[in-house]
């Protein structure tokens, strides 16, 4: 009986975390979170737009995704923080926006975004240091949701500069000022088909006590 429980118990772990293919990421419930990117006087400046600071929920919802999306398949992920410009902003000639990871959590993993409604139109190409990517990304003034992933559960965060660099190169201009934010995530794994065996088992066990009694 308990091994025809184990092999059932195996077998519905492995329907419930059985992959739907080729669809694009999930957009991850709770709406979005934009950090501000604003400009004035020769200084950048960052806020949040929202009181709930963090950390975000990382899912893996089961899927597997249209390539170049298939980065993200087996891994939690999230992409409601999205860097948005506060007003009418503008880099001064010859400069760009660039943000650049400072520092971030081991084994975090960040993909390129975009607008959080044209999924097939990212590149999902890895940045801020993923996979060697370069640790500058040059924001172009859009609305841009990142996708950040992790194999392993966990918390995860990454502290961002906002700068102004050369446009090409990306080398820091020192006449304007920088800012930072840091940004946290949590990764916990869906637990409910993992539950439903260990309850299947506990009822069965305790029949039997009562079968017995
Ligand atoms: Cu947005």
């Amino acid at each position: 009986m308990k091994y025809k429980l184990t092999i059932a118990c195996i077998l519905i772990l492995a329907a419930t975390t059985a992959v739907h293919a080729d669809v694009w990421p999930t957009l991850n419930p709770g709406g979005m979170k934009h950090i501000m990117i604003g400009f004035e006087n020769n200084a950048v400046s960052l806020h949040l737009d929202s009181a709930d600071a963090g950390p975000l929920l990382m899912e893996n919802f089961g899927n597997t995704h249209i390539p170049p999306a298939d980065v993200l398949d087996g891994k939690g992920y999230n992409d409601q923080y999205g860097w948005l410009a506060d007003g009418l902003i503008a880099p001064p000639a010859g400069g760009a926006f660039w943000i650049r990871s400072v520092v971030a959590t081991p084994r975090l993993e960040i993909y390129e975004g975009g607008m959080r409604m044209m999924r097939d139109t990212h590149t999902y190409a890895p940045i801020f240091g993923t996979s060697g990517s370069p640790d500058a990304w040059k924001w172009n003034g859009t609305m841009t949701h990142h996708w950040n992933a992790a194999v392993l559960p966990g918390f995860y965060e990454a502290t961002f500069e906002v700068y102004i660099g050369d446009a090409v190169t990306g080398v820091a201009l020192p006449e304007y000022a920088a800012d930072q934010v840091t940004l946290s995530w949590n990764y916990v794994p869906e637990p409910a088909s993992a539950l439903m065996c260990v309850m299947g088992l506990a009822i069965v066990v305790r029949r039997k006590r009562i079968a017995r009694a």
